[in-house]
């Protein structure tokens, strides 16, 4: 069985987790903290979560992960069948994964763990990032989902990483960037919440916030 390795504060852990349960591929999860030793850098060449473990070895990078399991389970149809949905799907994946949540995540520091950004970080992530999500809005079709009416595997990113580009802008700049440019986040995630698999991924990393806190 795939043993998926990190823990439920990673969106990235989160993402491959969401799918595994979302299209029914059975796994087990272990506890792995992104770490600079050899312990993670032998599995993850980089130290970071999330990666898995499988018959065939280790695989990190989690939109390899979700590309591995597209193949090796095509009946549970992770990517639509449509080759051109499909490729929509992943259009939109690598918007959120790349250009939106990547650049938001040198704001991380000081948005969510009391660290400094320079103001020259600041200034540069909010000139990319404004050109990045009016971008994205004219991709995202959010009817509700963001390919339309039907959920899809494009909406794990979603789910999991825009409230990060919304919260994160928001601490830094005083406004959150997505809802200013018309994209509410909020009501996406009230859309998708009810599905099974996202309430055990958000339960989960509420508890180990919670678990962190108490102890
Ligand atoms: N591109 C990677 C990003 C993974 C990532 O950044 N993971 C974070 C946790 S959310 C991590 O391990 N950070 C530790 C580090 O960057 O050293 C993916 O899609 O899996």
């Amino acid at each position: 069985m795939i043993k998926l390795c990190g823990y439920a504060l990673s969106n990235y852990y989160n993402k491959v987790k969401f799918a595994l349960l979302e299209y029914g591929i059975p796994f087990e999860e272990v506890f792995v903290e992104p770490a600079q030793d050899e312990t993670v850098l032998a599995h993850s060449p980089l130290g970071k979560v999330p990666y898995i473990q499988t018959d065939d070895g280790d695989l990190c990078e989690s939109q390899a992960i979700l590309e591995y399991l597209a193949a090796r389970y095509p009946d549970k149809a992770i990517f639509s069948r449509d080759p051109w949905e499909a490729a929509k799907e992943r259009e939109l994946i690598t918007f959120i994964d790349l250009h939106l949540e990547l650049v938001a995540r040198d704001l991380y520091k000081e948005a969510f763990f009391g660290g400094k950004i320079s103001d020259g970080t600041r200034a540069l992530i909010e000139k990319r990032l404004t050109r990045h999500v009016a971008g994205f809005k004219r991709l995202a079709l959010f009817g509700p989902f963001l390919r339309g009416e039907r959920f899809s595997v494009a909406d794990v990113a979603g789910y999991l990483n825009l409230p990060l580009v919304g919260m994160a802008t928001q601490a830094i700049y005083g406004r959150d960037f997505l809802l200013d440019a018309g994209i509410d986040w909020k009501s996406y995630v009230k859309a998708i919440n009810g599905r099974p698999a996202a309430q055990r991924v958000t339960g989960d990393r509420k508890a180990y916030i919670a678990s962190t806190q108490a102890g």
